[in-house]
């Protein structure tokens, strides 16, 4: 008889499968390794697998169940090639700090496009609400708030934390944003005694294993990944022109474009440069979006792509 569980940890030769509220370790081999680079899906934290119970506490995996999203970053070895870094994960958490929004929100914008690019859904958090004002922070919030995003204005510090706790109920999500935003403060303040727990973590992941260990842990009643090598995960694989795809509030004015592959930034008949000239998009959105662009080209060709 088979049951269905979730891999809340990986490491060795071994993954933690949480079932029906028990945790069981099993041994992964053979087609769920992360062996060969070319491999397309060795098992990643997230996975949501069918397992056999073998005795007592025993499992066998059996099958990974077809993957709802995937995070994924470029393989730190193989630019190339992708790398999955966690599976079925639902929320992007994107944290950045009331005191030093400005500065910030180049990452907001880049981790946006990660989101939408990768079929996550992004929340915007804006923690250390005690050091700024709502009255502070409006005006560069709004261009986000037009774009439909939920947005949460927090202190950790404070415990203010307005409507997150409710938003991670039966729920997977990631934290990312810039150091010191207070990612672990938050978790920590969602979760009493997950410091702890992210901190354990953390020094398994510093062994010599190249394989990402990225746990699951249980968060406000869901669950909440938190690993070095998650934070850094970007786009893959992006042309250039796709980029703007993942501004949806740019839709509109996108189909206004002269050019389907148009990049709105010096093309003729470009509908984002008329909006945003018009007012209709945020001047400083649409500057941070060419810095991106620009950012992103640099990369691609020190990869050599
Ligand atoms: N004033 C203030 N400081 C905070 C708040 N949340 C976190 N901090 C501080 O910011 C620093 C970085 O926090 P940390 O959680 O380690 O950030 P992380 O790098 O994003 O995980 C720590 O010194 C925290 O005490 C907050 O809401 N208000
Ligand atoms: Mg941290
Ligand atoms: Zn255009």
């Amino acid at each position: 008889m088979t049951q269905t569980g979730t891999v809340v940890r990986l490491h060795g030769h071994h993954a933690w499968v949480l079932g029906d509220g028990v945790e069981y370790m099993c041994p992964v081999r053979g087609k769920f390794k992360q062996g060969k680079r070319r491999e397309r899906s060795p098992i990643v934290v997230g996975d949501r697998v069918r397992f056999s119970l073998i005795d007592g506490n025993e499992i066998m995996l059996e099958e990974i169940i077809e993957r709802e999203t995937e995070l994924y970053r470029a393989h730190p070895r193989f630019p190339r090639q992708r790398q999955v870094l966690a599976a079925n994960i639902e929320l992007l958490v994107i944290v950045a700090g009331a005191d030093r929004l400005d500065e910030q929100l180049l990452t907001v914008d880049r981790l946006l496009i990660s989101a939408f690019s990768q079929g996550l859904t992004p929340l915007l958090v804006i923690n250390k609400l005690d050091l700024s004002s709502h009255a502070q922070l409006e005006p560069q919030l709004a261009p986000y708030r037009d774009a439909g995003l939920d947005i949460e204005l927090v202190s950790a510090e404070t415990g203010e934390l307005g409507t997150l706790t409710g938003r991670f109920k039966d729920r997977t999500a990631v934290f990312a944003g810039q150091s010191g935003v207070g990612k672990t403060s938050l978790m920590n303040a969602l979760e009493p005694g997950l410091e702890m727990k992210v901190q354990e973590v953390d020094k398994v992941g510093e062994g010599k294993h190249t394989t990402t260990h990225a746990s699951l842990l249980p968060m406000a009643g869901g669950l909440v990944i938190d690993t070095p090598g998650v934070r850094d995960f970007g786009f893959w694989n992006l042309e250039l022109h796709e980029i703007s795809l993942y501004y949806p509030d740019w839709q509109q004015a996108r189909e206004e474009c002269r050019f389907n592959t148009c990049t709105h930034r010096h093309e003729p008949g470009c509908g984002v440069k008329a909006a945003t000239e018009a007012g209709a998009l945020d001047q400083q959105r649409y500057q941070r979006y060419l810095t991106i662009l620009r950012e992103t080209w640099n990369e691609q060709q020190a990869k050599g792509y």
